[in-house]
């Protein structure tokens, strides 16, 4: 809610200012760092909330002290804006989408959907994978030394945590740079494959089709891994993947995850958590080689899919202005933010590169389907806890949060659907992407207990008989289709309204 500006008026005066429409934008990156380092963080939601007093104390005109220099001194107008904010009990609000595609230089990279590059290009990257793909199983740039770092035998990768996005952009990176390796092929970059069309033809035909192992992906993983040699990848039927698309809810928890305000927070209204959901229901929604960790990225799809997830997440960043460092932490609310700064927490091995580096990244994408008006895009911060200092509403258009709460998936041999039932037909189901021992994962380890949320309408879950079933589609010889709940450590289901600010 802005008050008309009067003329020649660059700051009116806001009468219920948000920290993300409003607030963020008057700390300058200068700012933020030069109070770094006397330990005041004016670069989050959460430390500009802490400092909230001092800072107006120090910004107040007519005789600030801050900033320092004469040129960043806040108006009259900006300094009521931000006692209003205070006065308000410091409400996020949500951010107003960028609508306008980045400008400044030219990307180092410019990545292109698949089913849009010319017939040269397409022949060109060919020959890349080819190349790559006839290098040993011992050369480091060869296909199958990278996809198994993803998976057997070095399994780095990382999953359900806050480095997964930042490792998988380096990732995606290296595989690169070993295609542009191939002589001719130094200016090729991977194109993508947009989940929300058919999987394209161009992708099902060698080299891009399968893969048959050169070697024995378990001998080397420590401990050694049986049972995955020989090996070729699968996928399933197209009609049935775009199906499975559309069942396991890829493209709802890619609409959900666009329309978040914040990263991560608590993780109910951030783009992290619904990032991942379709991610990992992409990933079952392809075949039996991509739904299990283990072998996914030997699939060659694995690449086309991964850079489509990594163009999600640049697109995100643009909508959020979070494709700067210091623009990225402004969506941090209520998270940790010790995964991007802290030099213990921030590492994605084996890569040299750290988390926060990969925020401001070089990489292009040819689309970005950046909205052609902030009206035509709302984003959202509905959570299912608020602050009592604010005013909020539940409105009857928002959906029910239902989260299947405390999976321990160690127990589960393998990737699993988690299904929710209504008088026995399943309304809404997701895929979790494991591998088939989490136990002997190292990620999988730290990050045992899992939940699944699904966003609801009222009328898919009312005045009916709900059920929670969790099968385990690859093994259902071992244990059954269905799993058992209380071997699976028996979640819970926290079912919520969401509460908007108001
Ligand atoms: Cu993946």
């Amino acid at each position: 809610m802005t008050t008309p500006p009067t003329t020649h008026d660059p700051d009116p005066v806001v009468a219920a200012p948000t920290y993300l429409a409003d607030i963020r934008t008057y700390f300058r990156p200068e700012d933020v760092a030069h109070m770094a380092t006397k330990g005041i963080d004016l670069g989050t939601y959460d430390g500009v909330e802490q400092n909230a007093l001092t800072i107006f104390a120090h910004t107040s005109p007519p005789n600030a002290g801050m900033p320092p220099d004469a040129a960043g001194k806040w108006s009259a107008n900006r300094s009521q804006t931000f006692k209003n904010w205070i006065v308000n009990g410091f409400p996020l609000g949500t951010s107003t989408p960028v609508t306008t595609p980045p400008g400044g230089a030219a990307p180092a990279r410019l990545r292109k959907d698949v089913t849009t590059l010319t017939d040269a290009e397409f022949a060109l990257l060919t020959t890349a994978f080819n190349g790559v793909m006839a290098r040993s199983s011992t050369a480091p740039d060869g296909y199958f030394t990278l996809a198994g770092q993803h998976g057997l035998p070095k399994a780095w990768c990382l999953h359900h945590e806050p480095r997964f996005n930042p490792w998988h952009r380096v990732y995606l990176r290296e595989f690169e740079d070993a295609l542009r390796s191939v002589p001719g092929c130094q200016d090729v970059t991977l194109p993508y494959w947009d989940i929300s069309t058919p999987l394209p033809d161009r992708l099902q035909h060698p080299p891009f089709d399968q893969y048959v192992l050169p070697a024995d992906p378990g001998a080397t993983a420590t401990p050694p891994v049986t049972g995955l040699f020989p090996y070729t990848t699968e996928r399933y039927p197209v009609a049935e993947i775009t199906a499975n698309v559309t069942s396991l809810g890829v493209l709802d928890d890619i609409a959900t995850s666009m329309a978040q305000s914040l990263w991560g927070a608590s993780d109910i209204n951030g783009y992290q958590k619904f990032s991942i959901q379709a991610h990992d229901s992409g990933h079952g929604s392809v075949g039996p080689t991509m739904g299990v960790q283990e072998v996914s990225a030997f699939d060659p799809v694995f690449w086309f899919f991964h850079c489509n997830i990594d163009r999600l997440w640049l697109r995100w960043q643009h909508l959020n202005t979070a494709t700067t460092l210091a623009g990225f932490r402004t969506t941090l609310a209520g998270g940790d933010d010790s995964w991007l700064t802290d030099p213990s927490f921030n590492p994605l091995p084996p890569f040299t590169a750290t988390a926060d580096q990969t925020i401001a990244t070089d990489i292009g994408y040819d689309r970005l389907d950046l909205p052609p008006a902030p009206a035509e895009t709302v984003m959202e911060n509905l959570s299912g806890s608020i602050d009592a200092a604010r005013t909020f509403s539940f409105r009857s258009a928002d959906p029910v949060s239902v989260r299947v709460k405390g999976i321990n998936r160690l127990n589960i041999p393998g990737s699993f659907v988690v299904s929710l039932l209504a008088d026995g037909e399943p309304v809404a189901k997701r895929f979790f992407f494991q591998p088939n021992n989490p136990r002997q994962c190292e990620t999988c380890a730290k990050h045992a207990t899992v939940n699944i949320d699904f966003r609801l309408t009222r009328e898919q879950v009312l005045d009916r008989t709900l059920s929670v079933r969790i099968d385990v589609p690859g093994h259902s010889e071992k244990v059954g289709t269905a799993f058992p709940l209380a071997q699976a450590g028996h979640p819970t289901v926290n079912a919520r309204l969401l509460a908007g600010e108001a």
